[in-house]
């Protein structure tokens, strides 16, 4: 791996051991307030409203009540060594996780929250139970690919196996197209190709089509397998199609390079249309629409300065040190969205342009308890060791420490801009599975979950690399439609 220059004052100065192990240990204090909360308030919902101190669910899914977010911080807890809590979470599953609801759920949630859960579970801990349930629902979601492209809808009835979309008639290029690690798992795991063959047909039929300007819009008709609008996006509808190409070569042991190839085309023609340098020198992703650039970037987009120092090693034209340094700015940009607001947290959405710097946008400057920017600091600090991605994730604890805790757990706030921000109520399940994680391994050695060995899906959810590629799959063919 290149490494950045080395800038005097910068890569000095990191804090002793006890510093780093205290800050850690506050991390875990952090997760246990969240879990505790919604153990006692909201335990086999989907997740907690921690000022009213009660359930909350959320559309994507369904009137289900499947327990996501037990789901969703298995693996945290695992990882945290809060083991008391794990076994209660491992119980409440044996007991009663059942897919068999009529409930239409989205496929995207449910594989990365769900099945990305379950067999992170079952890899670290061994327990069966999680590899059985992760089938299990998979068995569920495969009707939703019953569509005449193969291409799955966003929706399904988890009883009826009745597909549908969110909103237009489209399916959704994050949501179809962040599917390929967990599925190549359970393939891997269970030694049915199906799982295998959906995955690479998509990624079959997308490598057929034409790609306005080298794109990939965001929307597909799964009907006519068209494409929706043209527009774009690093982040929102479009952000882990391009990180799920990388991590399928990943976790691949890098034997799949038709991944990795496609993964450098897509991020190539990102850089070309997308990524510029704002007039105060920060450099942002913005989103394109019918060929236009607007200069905004969401929060979500923050996860690609990680993903481009992780796909840094590996990338062609002796690139690596070019991803590296990009990943580098990415990781500054966010910083500094978070920075210029007043409670150090950082909006949905920022604006460039017009002598705006990461300033927020109008009516998004919220902040739900995400993770990209932390994500981020996390993967430069793996690979970099430059002391400031810890000082900047500290710095986003302690904001989200003073402004989202509540004696009920942590609540997303409405505006970053005051001091004194009203609370959204909600406790979302991937502020366990990912924030919190991510911070944990900031403070963190090398040695815990090491990059070499595991590969995060977009839920946060370490799943194995599989050595010498998936041996399994050597006889698989893409599906016959
Ligand atoms: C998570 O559910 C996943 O990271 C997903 O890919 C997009 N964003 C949310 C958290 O912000």
């Amino acid at each position: 791996m290149p490494s950045l220059p080395k800038v005097a004052g910068v890569n000095d100065g990191e804090p002793p051991e006890q510093d780093i192990k205290d800050k850690q240990d506050k991390i875990r204090e952090m997760m246990k307030h969240a879990w505790d909360n919604y153990r006692q308030y909201s335990f086999g919902h989907n997740e907690l409203k921690p000022v009213s101190k009660k359930e909350h669910s959320s559309s994507v899914f369904g009137h289900s009540q499947l327990g996501a977010t037990i789901v969703d911080s298995l693996d945290t807890l695992y990882i945290m060594g809060l083991h008391k809590e794990f076994k209660d979470g491992q119980e409440w599953i044996e007991q009663n996780l059942d897919f068999d609801v009529d409930a239409k759920v989205s496929v995207f949630e449910a594989n990365i929250r769900f099945i990305g859960g379950l067999l992170s579970a079952y890899y670290l801990s061994g327990q069966e139970i999680f590899k059985l349930k992760a089938v299990q629902l998979a068995d569920r979601l495969l009707p939703a690919f019953n569509t005449p492209t193969g291409i799955p809808w966003s929706m399904v009835n988890l009883t009826s196996g009745e597909g549908g979309t969110h909103w237009s008639s489209n399916s959704v290029l994050a949501e179809f197209g962040t599917l390929h690690i967990e599925f190549v798992h359970l393939t891997n795991l269970t030694g049915n190709p199906v799982y295998y063959q959906k995955v690479m047909h998509i990624r079959k039929l997308l490598a057929k089509m034409n790609r306005p300007n080298g794109l990939y819009p965001n929307y597909l008709n799964p009907h006519t397998g068209s494409w929706g609008l043209h527009h774009t996006s690093a982040g929102c509808l479009g952000d882990s199609f391009y990180e799920y190409l990388l991590k399928a070569w990943l976790v691949s042991d890098k034997t799949d390079t038709e991944a990795r190839k496609t993964y450098d085309d897509a991020i190539e023609a990102i850089e070309r249309h997308l990524i510029r340098k704002s007039d105060g020198g920060l450099t942002f992703i913005g989103e394109w629409k019918n060929g236009y650039l607007q200069k905004n970037m969401g929060h979500l987009t923050c996860f690609a300065g990680g993903m481009f120092a992780l796909g840094a090693n590996g990338s062609p034209d002796d690139k690596a040190e070019h991803y590296l340094r990009l990943g580098a700015e990415i990781a500054r940009t966010c910083h500094e969205s978070y920075d210029r607001t007043a409670s150090k947290l950082g909006p949905e959405v920022f604006r460039f342009g017009g002598g705006l710097e990461a300033t927020p946008m109008d009516r998004q400057s919220h902040y739900v308890l995400r993770p990209e920017a932390i994500e981020t600091y996390w993967y430069m600090w793996r690979l970099t060791h430059d002391p400031k991605y810890r000082r900047w994730g500290w710095e986003a604890a302690q904001a989200i420490e003073k402004h989202c805790r509540v004696s009920g757990g942590f609540s997303g706030v409405e505006d970053v801009t005051s001091l004194r921000p009203t609370h959204d109520d909600v406790q979302q399940s991937f502020f366990l599975s990912e924030t919190l994680k991510y911070l944990y391994l900031l403070f963190s050695s090398d040695d815990l979950m090491p990059l070499e060995s595991w590969v995060f899906n977009t839920e946060a959810h370490p799943l194995p690399v599989l050595r010498q590629g998936a041996v399994t799959l050597a006889g698989s063919q893409p599906a016959q439609r």
